[in-house]
């Protein structure tokens, strides 16, 4: 097992790994920026090391600084949470290159996967239900309108870079096709240096339902449940939870199953996330690989009973699983406690947090790294807080979720605790009855 292991990252995933860490006696080393001297994560390592200026470019981004932090700590390995470097195929490339293990995938998993068309290649031939398109990239316009032909409008062309929905465009006849060929492949090489473009069938009102996996070096790879992510605005997820109010028996069995299948094509290590849309027939399509731990692992690890970070680094350590599934036991939502203001667009609101309570009791689980007083730095994402609720019944989750946002205080910013007291209100989210649409016509109540 590993010694000590540099957290690469700050927030609350920081402090959340910082927790298993000392739970598995290993020692910590936290990272941070000058904006975050006073923040949670470097209190709780056991040694923190300064990586640069507030902007994440300069700090948790740069790679020169964290691998120096690595080296004078004298860290066996390197831990990249979610987002900054997570996904980031050189920054695993370097580690593996100076003898840290770098707990997530590896170079060619994430540039392998992080190629939307390819992926999604290597997904059909494993035998993973995809949505019907192309066949790999769209060469020119003529070619996009020869292809959309055959795929049968509405279709949808994709960066194959992409992700978060940029590079991306619904086409709904041959007349829009020019304007929105044209602006998405700008959009794309813009954003990501690269202009490769793939056809899909547009999935209309789908969910976004994505399954927990886990693989080990020897070939095994078990399932561990869904999340119902479908609740998000412009591609920031809000609200999920656990079971999908929308699943059945049979669903699950066969997503488990793809899941599986697509683990186990890449020969996948570690703990990863495949995602799928589902449309109404509750026929399911693989969307992408996450290579990551994700910010909505908590549901998971409370509905299964288990730690994911702890698997993970046990994982990354050469642990062997059994390769057993996992059944949901409980049901469990996540509120994402945003520093931004419901009333008004969503609007960023940092600054201090002037007063902090927490609710508690049986049930309730916050992820956080904010308390009292704390000052809020623009510089980084607005989540504050991830609150947390297990139960028996979606039912009975649903209540406790109320009262524990009825019970939390947090006065000097503004928060989504408002979006997440009027979302379970409404009449659909409660019957289960959502989309990825949903966020497209909802609207707050004026206070
Ligand atoms: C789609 C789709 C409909 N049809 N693909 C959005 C992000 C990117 N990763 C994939 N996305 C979508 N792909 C087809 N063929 C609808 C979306 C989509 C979406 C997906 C999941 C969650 C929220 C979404 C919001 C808008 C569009």
């Amino acid at each position: 097992m590993f010694k000590k292991i540099l957290i690469a990252n700050r927030g609350e995933i920081a402090l959340r790994i910082i927790r298993t860490c000392k739970e598995m006696g290993i020692s910590t080393v936290a990272v941070y920026s000058t904006a975050d001297a006073d923040s949670l994560h470097v209190r709780f390592a056991d040694e923190a090391v300064c990586i640069g200026p507030p902007k994440s470019a300069e700090s948790y981004l740069k790679i020169p600084n964290i691998i120096a932090a690595a080296e004078i700590t004298n860290a066996d390995a390197i831990h990249p949470g979610y987002g900054f470097l997570s996904e980031n195929a050189k920054f695993s490339r370097i580690c593996e290159e100076n003898g840290i293990k770098f707990i997530g995938a590896s170079p060619e998993m994430i540039d392998g996967m992080g190629d939307k068309a390819s992926a999604k290649e290597t997904m059909k031939k494993a035998g993973v239900p995809v949505v019907p398109g192309s066949k790999g990239l769209i060469k020119d316009l003529a070619d996009a309108i020869a292809t959309a032909k055959k795929v049968v409008y509405p279709v949808m062309i994709k960066a194959t870079a992409g992700g978060g929905g940029k590079g991306m465009r619904v086409v709904w006849s041959e007349d829009e096709m020019e304007g929105h060929w044209n602006s998405a492949r700008q959009e794309s090489a813009a954003a990501f240096g690269n202009d490769g473009m793939y056809m899909e069938k547009f999935i209309e009102e789908p969910r976004h339902i994505e399954i927990q996996i886990a693989g080990d070096a020897y070939g095994n790879a078990c399932h561990m449940s869904e999340r119902d992510c479908s609740i998000q605005r412009r591609h920031q997820k809000l609200f999920e939870e656990t079971p999908s109010p929308f699943m059945t028996k049979a669903l699950r069995k066969k997503m488990g199953i793809a899941a599986i299948k697509a683990a186990k094509a890449v020969k996948y290590e570690g703990v990863g996330t495949v995602e799928f849309l589902v449309d109404k027939n509750r026929d399911f399509y693989f969307m992408e690989m996450n290579t990551r731990i994700q910010v909505e692992h908590t549901i998971t690890e409370e509905v299964i009973n288990f730690d994911l970070i702890k698997e993970q680094i046990k994982l990354a350590a050469g642990h062997k699983m059994t390769g057993k599934n996992y059944e949901p036991q409980m049901h469990s939502m996540q509120c994402r406690i945003n520093a931004e203001d419901p009333f008004n667009g969503f609007r960023p609101s940092p600054g201090e947090i002037t007063t902090y309570h927490e609710p508690g009791g049986h049930g309730i689980r916050i992820d956080t790294h904010v308390y009292a007083n704390y000052i809020i730095p623009p510089y980084y994402d607005s989540m504050i807080s991830k609150l947390i609720v297990v139960a028996q019944t979606r039912e009975e989750a649903l209540k406790k979720m109320e009262r524990a946002l009825d019970e939390y205080i947090i006065e000097g910013i503004k928060s989504t605790i408002p979006f997440h007291q009027q979302l379970l209100q409404d009449e659909n989210f409660r019957k289960g009855n959502f989309t990825t649409k949903f966020m497209e016509t909802f609207e707050m109540k004026k206070k």
